[in-house]
């Protein structure tokens, strides 16, 4: 028996040195996820990549501009292909340099913290003098780049948000925009040890604290928090806010006080809500018409948040979408206008139920991780505008107050993500996969993105190789010794790394001399070294490795965000321009962006159930993630297979949409815009909304082979937009978009995904 821990959890497993025999939650875990199931049963799956593979069209005319994604791939000795490889890095480096090599390389890759793929790359192609990276974060995009400007930095709201526990004692009233998940706060970067949102939510509970959830889905809070459901329509929860600051501020209720102390710019937006710069008054019954909820339930809202301890939470998922930086910027506004912030169980919070990462206790020092090194080129994206970058380089675009120019990329490199799952518009995505000379994949499965590359790599799972890791702010560091022999000829990254840098004549300097297992033990002696400085002996190497997790030294068991601002603003100022909390944003105003003015307002999106759009596409598609997996992760799995209608991704819709559109639970439906389309099994379900279809992303694409806007298994990628969440942010906006959805009268199409691509073996 051995322990392991992956983003979703960590598990105790039995081996026979090939394949795991049981997997069973580990004993800390109070609530265990299902998603362990998945680990298992994908591990020899036909989908692993046997051994390494090349294009065969680039293997026959070279490097080059290409069609890829329908080639036939040529399988290769490890030798050949590292030979190739070197040598094609070698010439891009020496004829276009290393800001031709977008390194980005975005995802999520596994947990185990030496072996994680994105620092691999990142260590490597810094070694060769650097490469175009990415800014921000497909799950953040937004929030990364307004919140420094109104209230804080990502990294610093995440790390010192209110704990859970100093929620379920203190707060009377939860106001969740986009939810409190379970299924969301089952997972974080580099994994979770205690799950514990059922259990902290009950807690609040019991203390009386009332919870109400707005949102799409019935469902995106636990049935433990007996919360009033409120759901608008999507995307427009700007206007929502809106009206619920108009009433704080009509009726009286908004705590004049605190803004004038804590706040900058609210005489500004003041002057908004009541109309005075448009004339129009955003009270209650004009936010009726945009969001369909009654106005009267908006004043009573408003008035029961100002009577009681009241925290204003805002998922994840609001800001992955058109003019995110709205109702994001407006949570933050409504808080302030209460004036709880900086109090036990009020305020602001940001993704509570989107990652298990948020509400932590705070760690003296994170577990040790493979350093990067420098990267010798400063060009960098935003990460989703990937696509935009390789269809039009030299064009210029704007991003955070800069005037920006994409690179003209020639080769790119992937280890670790898997933006055939990731990006908007999938064929469109292919039609830029199409443009550099030459893609490169390491993964360990067939991903989509595999499947468009000229050059693929078989890397290892986390559970064939040697690793440690824990979450982010995690209490428990767990050892990952290997559970089984790597399948086939699957190598590790660091490996592949190590052999490309020996080719290439900086050998020494990428390992330094050191195996993956001189790393482990290097890496946590410098650690262990730093900590015994701070006062707090851990134990060494040997006894770390052959035992059970560690619990980390924390600074204190529970946290207030903000309580040292509040206290006193002059000698704890935000770290904003002001130092307060910008409400009106001079910088952001300076930018003189029409799709994120000043102070939040409320903005059209393009997509949304109250545009012209709609009337040809009536259903908003919320495309969240995935209950039965990480992303794409392990899709062929035996949990995320277990879901499956038909081998489809299945989709829920409300019994008035099924009823009108003749359709049953059960059906094999097409979900469809002027995009693209795809297939997916249909489950008809009041939780959600009228007018809302849910498809959870996470379904590996299979595009038709005539027609790569169709896939046939289930990504909702296939129909969403490519177009960035504003000029300021340029994030993601993967979540919402408009389609139809019919029963799909053809024969149900093979789906390919689930075994390897065209192979011929010369
Ligand atoms: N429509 C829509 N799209 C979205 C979203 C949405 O809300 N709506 N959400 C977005 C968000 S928030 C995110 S974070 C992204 C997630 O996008 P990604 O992070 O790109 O998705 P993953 O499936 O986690 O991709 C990780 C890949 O790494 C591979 N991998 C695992 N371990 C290793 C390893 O050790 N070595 C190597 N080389 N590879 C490994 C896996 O097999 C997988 O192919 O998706 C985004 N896309
Ligand atoms: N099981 C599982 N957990 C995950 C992940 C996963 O792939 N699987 N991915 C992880 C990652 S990388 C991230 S970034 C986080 C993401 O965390 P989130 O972004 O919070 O998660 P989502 O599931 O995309 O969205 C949460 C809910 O928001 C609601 N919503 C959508 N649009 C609107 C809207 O306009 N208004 C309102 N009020 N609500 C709306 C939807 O009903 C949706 O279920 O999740 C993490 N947790
Ligand atoms: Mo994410």
């Amino acid at each position: 028996m051995v322990t392991h821990l992956t983003h979703w959890g960590a598990f105790e497993a039995d081996s026979d040195g090939t394949r795991l025999t049981a997997v069973r939650p580990w004993r800390g875990d109070p609530e265990p996820t299902p998603l362990i199931e998945n680990v298992a049963s994908a591990q020899h799956h036909p989908a692993r990549i046997d051994q390494p593979y090349v294009r065969k069209g680039w293997l026959e005319h070279g490097p080059g501009p290409a069609a890829r994604g329908d080639d036939t791939f040529v399988p290769v000795s490890w030798d050949t292909a590292l030979d190739l490889l070197a040598g094609e890095l070698a010439r891009v480096y020496r004829e276009f340099g290393p800001q031709a090599v977008y390194g980005g390389s975005y995802g999520w890759a596994s947990a185990g913290r030496f072996h994680h793929a994105q620092s691999q790359v990142h260590r490597f192609l810094n070694g060769l003098g650097g490469y175009v990276s990415h800014r921000n974060s497909y799950s953040l995009g937004v929030s990364q780049v307004l919140l420094p400007h109104v209230l804080a930095d990502m990294g610093t709201l995440m790390a010192r948000s209110t704990t859970k526990s100093v929620l379920a004692r203190h707060s009377e009233l939860i106001v969740s925009f986009g939810g409190l998940s379970p299924k969301n706060s089952a997972v974080s970067p580099g994994g979770v040890s205690r799950h514990n949102t059922r259990g902290w939510i009950e807690t609040a509970q019991e203390n009386g604290c009332r919870f109400v959830t707005i949102s799409p889905l019935r469902d995106d809070i636990p049935a433990q928090a007996n919360a009033e459901w409120i759901a608008p329509r999507p995307g427009s929860d700007a206007a929502l806010m809106l009206a619920l600051a108009q009433v704080l501020d009509s009726e009286g209720l908004a705590d004049n006080d605190f803004l004038d102390t804590h706040a900058v710019g609210y005489p500004r937006f003041a002057q908004y809500l009541r109309g005075e710069v448009d004339g129009v008054v955003k009270d209650p019954e004009w936010a009726e018409q945009l969001t369909g909820i009654a106005a009267q339930r908006i004043r009573e809202l408003a008035r029961d948040m100002a009577a009681h301890r009241t925290l204003i939470t805002v998922s994840w998922s609001l800001q992955r979408a058109r003019y995110g930086e709205q109702p994001l910027w407006l949570g933050v506004v409504l808080a302030a206008m209460l004036g709880q912030i900086g109090l036990p169980g009020g305020g602001f919070g940001h993704g509570y139920g989107s990652a298990a990462n948020v509400g932590l206790a705070v760690r003296v020092s994170s577990p040790p991780r493979l350093p990067q090194g420098e990267n010798g080129v400063d060009d960098f994206i935003p990460v989703a505008r990937i696509a935009d970058m390789l269809l039009n380089p030299g064009a210029p675009y704007e991003y955070n107050g800069e005037h920006r120019v994409y690179p003209d990329i020639r080769m790119v490199y992937w280890a670790g993500g898997n933006p055939f799952h990731h990006h908007q518009n999938l064929a469109r995505l292919r039609s830029a996969f199409a443009r550099p000379d030459t893609v490169v994949v390491h993964d360990p499965f067939w991903s989509a993105t595999a499947r468009h590359a000229d050059i693929v790599l078989p890397s290892t799972m986390t559970i064939e190789r040697d690793d440690y890791g824990a979450g982010e702010g995690d209490r428990f560091f767990f050892p990952m010794p290997a559970l089984t022999a790597p399948h086939a000829e699957a190598r590790d990254d660091y490996w592949m790394f190590g052999e490309l840098a020996e080719r290439l004549g900086f050998g020494k300097e990428f390992t330094e001399g050191r195996t993956a297992s001189e790393w482990l033990r290097h890496l946590y002696d410098e650690w262990r070294q730093g900590l015994a400085e701070k006062g707090h002996e851990l134990p060494d190497f040997e006894a770390f490795w052959s035992g059970a997790a560690l619990e980390l030294p924390i600074e204190a068991e529970e946290h207030i965000a903000f309580a040292d601002f509040r206290a006193d603003p002059a000698a704890h100022p935000l770290s904003t321009p002001s130092g307060r909390i910008e409400i009106f944003s001079e910088t952001i105003a300076g930018f003189g962006y029409d799709d994120c003015p000043g102070h939040p307002v409320w903005l059209e999106p393009e997509e949304w159930l109250g545009s012209a759009r709609a009337a040809a596409f009536p259903i908003q598609l919320v495309a969240n993630q995935p209950r039965t997996k990480l992303h794409s992760q392990l899709d062929i799995g035996a949990h995320s297979q277990s879901t499956k209608v038909e081998g489809r991704e299945p989709v829920r819709l409300h019994p008035d949409e099924a009823a009108a559109r003749g359709l049953h639970t059960g059906d094999i439906v097409r979900i469809f815009n002027d995009r693209g389309s795809c297939l997916a099994g249909l489950l008809v379900d009041d939780a959600v909304r009228p007018g809302v279809a849910q498809l959870s992303t996470g379904a590996w694409y299979d595009p038709d082979p005539r027609d790569a806007s169709f896939c046939r298994h289930g990504n909702p990628n296939a129909v969403t937009a490519d177009r960035g969440s504003s000029r300021l942010s340029q994030g993601c906006t993967g979540q919402l978009s408009l389609v139809e959805i019919e029963r799909y009268t053809d024969p149900v199409p093979e789906l390919t995904v689930s075994g390897p691509p065209s192979i011929e073996r010369v």
